[in-house]
């Protein structure tokens, strides 16, 4: 009965749908959803993006330009989307998808706190026949040992019968600036899976209302194993690349044109970029959560582990060239002053998030070295007891630097302009890799 009424409610878009979490996954997600015709609830606990979501205003560019997309659910449409905070709405609606952030702690172990007092939150209001869809990156077990245990235990209900479990892992892609992606939130494939057979083929019905292709799978540890392996499939690969650089540097090779070489097999070979370290909410995080679900098998992820220290040691890696660089050139530390070019954790966005920008910009402070940054996408930076605001991207002025130091790529920045304008530039990226010249180090 419950099946077949959620079944309906779906086909007919009678369904009424809660995102938990309204981030760069859960807010598009929603808005899908809602252009598709299904009556939408945004419920996020953060009350300033509540209040200014529902007055469509929207501090972050990436909201905004979901917003402004020239389509006729522009901001004014968007009105008829319920932003609250009050998880008591959720007894109101049929589905709902969590979309919270699974952070870790400063140990590394996994912090599903978030995830927990959500859970919490809106107990008393979840009710017979609703479907839940964990969309957060986990530990493969985790929905099961999670909302499972808590929606049978706790809630007494019978799931598979008269409620429903997915898990479909999110592949929202951080917003990409003023470039074409061609891999848009419509036509990735989302893997789904549930509790049962009958949640994931409910699961499947839900998301096909709003995507191009949804790949089921038989279990739910299957889906949460496979995110796990897409992002430690580029941990691991970036800690390769970086690891290789430390080697090439000691023996004088220049890895960005040897990785171009590599590049040329047209089979076989995936090229990734060496770089100052690993930032963003997935890459740095979820191979730890693996790690630690190895650990309830016996088992050491020995391999990923070290490819995690090798991104963590690259940053310093890179601090200790630069300063190798400074003795070389006989810049004293009194007369020293840097620009920093780019903080984002990669290019072209305004993401901060694990930014290896932030050891920089820390290190620096406190060895009392004057410095600067640029990053138009960043204009300001307020990290704890860290606040400094970039300076304007007018090339003019790199010259009153001793040195211009390349940390972000971002697409805005011109690398003729730099190179005509600094004194000395040492590039973390090979983002001059093309570029011969005496003044320019790349580590
Ligand atoms: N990085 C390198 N070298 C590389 C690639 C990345 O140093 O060759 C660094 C980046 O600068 C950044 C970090 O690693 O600091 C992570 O970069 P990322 O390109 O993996 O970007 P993320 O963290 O935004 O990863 C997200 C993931 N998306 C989801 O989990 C849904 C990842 O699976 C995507 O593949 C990635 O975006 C993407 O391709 O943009």
């Amino acid at each position: 009965m419950y099946y077949k009424n959620l079944k309906d409610k779906l086909n007919k878009k009678k369904a009424t749908i809660a995102v938990v979490g309204l981030g760069y996954v859960g807010l598009p997600l929603l808005i899908q959803f809602y252009r598709k015709g299904f009556k939408c609830i945004g419920l996020d606990n953060d009350k300033n993006k509540i209040s200014s979501f529902s007055e469509n205003k929207f501090e972050d560019v990436f909201f905004s330009s979901i917003f402004k997309k020239k389509t006729k659910h522009s901001v004014n449409n968007l009105k008829k989307i319920t932003f609250t905070s009050d998880y008591s709405l959720i007894s109101n609606v049929d589905i709902i998808i969590i979309c919270l952030p699974t952070p870790v702690f400063k140990n590394k172990k996994p912090n599903l706190k978030i995830i927990d007092s959500s859970l919490k939150q809106m107990s008393k209001f979840l009710k017979k026949g609703q479907l839940i869809s964990l969309e957060s990156t986990v530990s493969p077990g985790t929905t099961n040992r999670l909302l499972g245990i808590f929606l049978e235990k706790k809630k007494q209900f019978k799931i598979s019968e008269d409620f429903f479990l997915v898990y479909s892992p999110e592949r929202e892609n951080p917003v990409i600036k003023n470039l074409n992606q061609k891999f848009n939130f419509y036509n990735t494939p989302k893997i789904c899976s549930g509790y049962s057979l009958k949640c994931a083929n409910l699961g499947v019905l839900m998301y096909s209302k709003i995507l191009k292709t949804i790949i089921k799978t038989s279990s739910t540890k299957n889906a949460e194993m496979a995110k796990m392996i897409e992002n430690i499939y580029r941990a691991t690969n970036i800690g390769l690349v970086n690891e290789l650089k430390m080697l090439c540097h000691k023996m004088n090779l220049d890895i960005h044109e040897i990785l171009k070489l590599a590049d040329t097999k047209p089979f076989g070979f995936t090229s990734f970029t060496p770089g100052p370290g690993i930032g963003g909410h997935c890459i740095p995080i979820d191979p730890h959560y693996l790690i630690d679900e190895a650990k309830n098998y016996n088992f050491d992820l020995k391999f990923v582990n070290e490819a995690m220290k090798t991104n963590e040691n690259i940053t310093k890696w890179c601090i200790n060239e630069i300063e190798k660089i400074f003795i070389k050139k006989k810049i004293n530390n009194k007369k020293l002053k840097i620009l920093f070019l780019g903080a984002a954790y990669k290019a072209n966005i305004d993401d901060l998030r694990e930014s290896p920008a932030l050891k920089f910009f820390k290190y620096f402070s406190k060895r009392k070295i004057k410095f600067d940054y640029c990053d138009p996408h960043l204009p300001i930076i307020k990290e704890n007891d860290f606040f400094k605001s970039s300076i304007k991207l007018n090339y003019d002025n790199f010259n009153n630097y001793s040195a211009v130091i390349l940390l972000t790529d971002h697409h805005i920045f011109n690398k003729k302009h730099i190179l005509k304008n600094s004194k000395l530039i040492i590039d973390t990226r090979g983002y001059f890799s093309n570029y011969k010249d005496k003044n320019i180090y790349s580590i």
